[in-house]
């Protein structure tokens, strides 16, 4: 038995024990080890980072999914750029409104893997009549598409490799091109009290695309570091203050079941520590 070291920050990390390798390989776009551990369940590793993990996905995945859908209310049309695990289709697939979702996924080869082996993630989403999927490029599909979304999710891996360039200012211009003018985006944008430079650079790409911008937040323990920021650009900033009652007539209206999301943990996630805001350029007033 041999261990799986996480080499996202120099000097710090998180070691999980391999308690059986499922798959190693080395595909067109990076270095992928899929392996069960005893306490995770299988878990998902690109280029030395640990991406998902069966035991704690649902935290990451439903509010990464939940709180855009519902706080838009009326979404038909979504898009999810990166995603190859099918967890957030899985989540997108829950919401019978939703009439069409694009996935744009750029390795074929981690996607046709997690089917096979992580298929709790996806959980037979990739079968479903609504789902568009495309292999490539995101940047070039958001650049490209004469399509218009509801909702965008990006649902990365790190600003490293083939994702950086979702983290780039020409990427979020081109997805509010094709958000619906009623849209909301939303993007994992790292764990800040580790990564406090993709609070900021989001912030940046934010300010002036959109109405209104935030960050909402959520503790997944595989996300070494603290809490998790989601990056929150809404063309109404009405999304963002709806009633809980609201929120609770349309989360009990949905028929969803959930593991973590609710309404509660959903406004509670806006509220966001001093340190987020000051790097956001925030007063918390907003
Ligand atoms: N530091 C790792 C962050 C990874 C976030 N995205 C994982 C994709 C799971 N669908």
């Amino acid at each position: 038995m041999s261990d799986y070291l996480e080499t996202l920050y120099d000097g710090y990390g998180q070691r999980l024990r391999m308690d059986g390798l499922l798959r190693e390989v080395y595909t067109e776009h990076g270095h992928l080890v899929i392996f069960e551990n005893a306490l995770m369940g299988r878990v998902l590793a690109l280029d030395g980072v640990i991406q998902t993990t069966e035991a704690d996905e649902f935290i990451y995945h439903e509010m990464l999914t939940h709180v855009p859908i519902l706080a838009h209310g009326a979404t038909r049309r979504v898009l999810i750029v990166g995603g190859g695990d099918g967890a957030t289709l899985r989540e997108v697939c829950k919401h019978r409104d939703v009439e069409g979702i694009t996935l744009v996924e750029i390795d074929e080869v981690l996607l046709e893997l997690c089917k096979e082996h992580l298929p709790k993630h996806s959980c037979g989403a990739f079968e479903d009549p609504r789902l568009s999927l495309v292999i490539g490029d995101g940047m070039d599909f958001v650049a490209g598409t004469t399509e218009r979304f509801d909702v965008i999710i990006v649902d990365s891996s790190d600003p490293q490799g083939p994702s950086r360039v979702l983290f780039s200012e020409d990427f979020y211009r081109a997805c509010r091109r094709c958000l619906d003018d009623r849209g909301v985006l939303v993007a994992q944008c790292g764990t800040p009290f580790m990564q406090l430079a993709q609070v900021q650079d989001a912030a940046n790409r934010l300010d002036g695309l959109f109405a209104d911008w935030h960050f909402y937040m959520a503790a997944v323990p595989t996300y070494l570091g603290g809490d998790m920021a989601f990056a929150w650009g809404a063309t109404d900033p009405e999304y963002r203050r709806l009633s809980p009652e609201l929120l609770l007539q349309r989360f009990v209206g949905s028929g969803i079941v959930t593991r973590y999301y609710n309404p509660q943990v959903h406004l509670g996630a806006f509220a966001l520590p001093q340190y987020v805001l000051q790097a956001a350029g925030k007063s918390g007033n907003d």
